[in-house]
C-alpha cells in the first residue's frame, strides 16, 4: 500500500482562479473572493509545487450571455451537447480581469495552467474542459514530478474548484482542500455546502489552512 503521509516532495497546492474578475469589483465577483488571496499567500511558502490555474477566454467565448440573442447572465442553455451557465463576460485573454490579483505573491507561483481558450466549450477544470475532451497536461504534469497529493484552493467552490477537485480524485490523486481558501459563486441557496458534501463523498478531505503543515 502507498504511504499514507505526504512529504513537501510529492505533494502540490493548486491555486484556482484568484483573478481580478472573480473578486469584489469584477466582472463575475464571488463574494468575499478577496478574502482567499491571504489564504494563497500563507500557504505558497509551506509548498515546493504551486500551480495557479487561469480562466483564460477570448472575446467572443459562447459561456458569455453576450454572445446570445435574448440571452441573460444565469440562463441555462446548451452548448455543444453540455448544460451551460449564461455568463457575464468575464476573464477575457489580455484584460485586467485576467491577470492574477495584485496581492497574490506571483513569484512564489511555479506554473501557470491557463483554461477557456477554446471558445465553443467552457473548463472549469484546471484538467479538462467541461466535456472531457481536451486534457490541459496537468495530471501528467504532476505524475511526472512525482506529485500524488493536492492541496486545493481558490474560486469559485461551485464551478472550477468542484470541477478541477473532482477531475483530480478521478484522476488517482488524493486530493485536500483548504475549504478557508474558496468561496463560491451560490447562483442557487445550498450550491457551495452541495459542492462541499460532493466532492468530500468523491474522496476529497477537507481541512482548514491553518492545519496545513
Ligand atoms: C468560473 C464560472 C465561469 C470559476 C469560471 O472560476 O469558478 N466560474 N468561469
Ligand atoms: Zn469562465
Amino acid at each position: 500500500m502507498k504511504s499514507e503521509t505526504s512529504t513537501t516532495a510529492n505533494r502540490a497546492l493548486l491555486l484556482i482562479d484568484l483573478q481580478n474578475d472573480f473578486v469584489d469589483g469584477g466582472a463575475l465577483a464571488v463574494p468575499g473572493g478577496l478574502e482567499v488571496v491571504d489564504v494563497a499567500n500563507a500557504l505558497m511558502p509551506k509548498f515546493d509545487c504551486v500551480v495557479a490555474t487561469q480562466d483564460w477566454h477570448p472575446a467572443d467565448h459562447q459561456s458569455f450571455a453576450s454572445q446570445h440573442a435574448a440571452m441573460a447572465v444565469g440562463d441555462c442553455f446548451q452548448l455543444g451537447g453540455l448544460p451551460q451557465i449564461a455568463w457575464p463576460d468575464h476573464c477575457i485573454q489580455q484584460t485586467h480581469g485576467a491577470e492574477f490579483v495584485a496581492s497574490l505573491n506571483r513569484d512564489q507561483i511555479d506554473q501557470v495552467v491557463r483554461k477557456g481558450t477554446n471558445k465553443q466549450i467552457d473548463s472549469y477544470s484546471a484538467f479538462y474542459d467541461n466535456g472531457h475532451l481536451q486534457s490541459t497536461g496537468l495530471a501528467d504534469e504532476f505524475r511526472r514530478r512525482g506529485v500524488e497529493h493536492l492541496f486545493a484552493m481558490g474560486l469559485a467552490t461551485d464551478y472550477c474548484v468542484r470541477a478541477t477537485v473532482l477531475d483530480a480524485l478521478a484522476e488517482g490523486f488524493r486530493v485536500t482542500l483548504v475549504v478557508d481558501g474558496c468561496r463560491g459563486v451560490e447562483l442557487e441557496t445550498g450550491d457551495v455546502q452541495r459542492s462541499l458534501e460532493e466532492m468530500q463523498a468523491a474522496g476529497a478531505v477537507l481541512v482548514y489552512s491553518d492545519d496545513v503543515s
